[in-house]
């Protein structure tokens, strides 16, 4: 892949379509090396240092959302904070979805980039149901991942809306890797991650982006014992209410 901007340890396509994970279905984008270990240790040392209430404890895994929780599918009018926004959200819209096409990802999104970042701390054994994202949100999901490596699996419905136990594609993320997931994968597929200290079963046949990982030699006995591993994911909320407004004085109270 070559690189955009030489930063060390990161490493970016000139244009979008070059991260294609071709074996999905429409559409999914892999980039393995998308931030450096610098800025992965930068980013994890300050969700470590958030006050406790930002995190909400779930029965097994915990997750803080920035910049607040949604009420009724709706999100209070507020930035980012820096280091959520700089580098992901920066680097992500600086790379242009084809050669010769300034357009980016968010370029037809409500607000023109994400606005909404939700971080899903998985122990090892712990994992999150399959389910759908719902239409809260533009049908663009973009994965930071921080730590540690896990499989992300991608099933099908079936005809009488039952979920098929068997997943229909995995997805390997690495740390420092960028997962992006739209159009049909993100409206007609459910996602989930299995509650397993390893993911099993890791080749070129079983793993749909084999050959954009950056090192698929650390799995070549084809396991990966989990350790902690963080998730960024960014998304445009559709509706935003500005402060002052009826949802902006009820939250503040
Ligand atoms: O942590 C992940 O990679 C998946 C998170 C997820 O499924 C979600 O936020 O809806």
């Amino acid at each position: 892949m070559a690189s955009a901007a030489p930063l060390d340890g990161v490493s970016l396509p000139t244009a979008l379509e070059q991260a294609k994970v071709p074996s999905l279905p429409a559409t999914a984008y892999y980039i393995p090396d998308f931030i450096s270990e610098q800025e992965e240790q930068i980013i994890l040392d300050k969700i470590a240092s958030a006050p406790k209430p930002r995190w909400k404890q779930l029965s097994h895994r915990r997750l803080q959302t920035w910049p607040s929780d949604l009420v009724r599918d709706r999100l209070l009018d507020e930035p980012l904070p820096p280091w959520l926004n700089d580098p992901v959200v920066t680097r992500l819209l600086s790379i242009p979805l084809r050669t010769l096409d300034s357009s980016h990802l968010f370029a037809s999104s409500p607000h023109q980039r994400p606005n909404h970042v939700l971080i899903n701390e998985y122990p090892p054994g712990i994992g999150i149901m399959p389910h759908k994202d719902g239409s809260a949100y533009y049908p663009v999901v973009c994965t930071v991942s921080l730590g540690a490596s896990l499989c992300l699996n991608i099933y099908k419905s079936k005809e009488d809306g039952a979920l098929d136990p068997e997943p229909a594609y995995r997805i390997l993320q690495e740390p420092r890797s960028l997962l992006i997931t739209t159009n049909n994968l993100y409206t007609d597929f459910l996602h989930g991650i299995s509650d397993i200290a390893q993911d099993r079963d890791l080749s070129a046949d079983s793993i749909s982006n084999w050959d954009l990982l950056r090192s698929p030699d650390h799995f070549v006995d084809g396991l990966n014992h989990r350790s902690t591993r963080t998730s960024l994911t960014y998304r445009d909320v559709l509706k935003v209410s500005k402060l002052g407004n009826n949802l902006g004085k009820f939250l503040k109270r």
